[in-house]
C-alpha cells in the first residue's frame, strides 16, 4: 500500500464539483484517510510549491491556489502515486486523455481542476504539509 496527498484545487470547489471528484476517487480503489477543506494563503501556498519558485508561472499559481477553499486528501492504494496520476491526466486539460479528472473538469493547465504528488519523496514532504 502506498500513500499519496491529492489536491481539489479552487476551480473545482467553485465549480461545485467536489463530490463528482471523490465519487470518482473512491470508485477508483483508494481508501481516503484524512481529508480536509483548506484555504491557502499565500505564503502557505509559496511554501508548498517552493520548487516552483523559479518558474514564469509561480505568482500566478500561488495566487490561483490561494484564490479559495480547496480539498485536501490523504489517499491510500496500491501504486497510489503513480495511479492517481493516471486519473489525473497530463498537466494541461487539453493534451489529458479522455476521461481523465483535469480532461473531465479542467479548465486551463493552470486551472486544472487536481493535485497529486509526483514521487514518494515528494508524496512524504506533502503529506506532512497538510496533515501533521
Ligand atoms: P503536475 O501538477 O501535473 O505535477 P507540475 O508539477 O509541473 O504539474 O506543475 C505544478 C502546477 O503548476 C500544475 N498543476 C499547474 O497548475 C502549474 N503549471 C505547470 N506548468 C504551468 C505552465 N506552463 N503555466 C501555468 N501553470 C503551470
Amino acid at each position: 500500500m502506498e500513500r499519496t496527498l491529492a489536491i481539489i484545487k479552487p476551480d473545482s470547489v467553485k465549480k461545485n464539483v467536489v463530490g463528482k471528484i471523490i465519487d470518482r476517487i473512491e470508485s477508483e480503489g483508494f481508501r481516503i484517510v484524512e481529508m480536509r477543506l483548506v484555504h491557502l494563503t499565500a505564503d502557505a501556498a509559496m511554501e508548498f510549491y517552493a520548487v516552483h519558485r523559479q518558474r514564469p508561472f509561480f505568482e500566478d499559481l500561488v495566487a490561483f491556489i490561494s484564490s479559495g477553499d480547496s480539498v485536501v486528501l490523504l489517499l491510500e492504494r496500491e501504486n497510489a502515486i503513480g495511479y492517481w496520476r493516471e486519473v489525473m491526466g497530463s498537466t494541461d486539460p487539453g493534451r489529458a486523455v479522455p476521461g481523465t479528472i483535469r480532461r473531465i473538469f479542467g479548465f486551463s493547465i493552470e486551472r486544472n481542476a487536481v493535485h497529486g504528488s509526483d514521487s514518494r519523496d515528494t508524496a512524504a514532504t506533502e503529506i506532512a504539509f497538510f496533515f501533521k
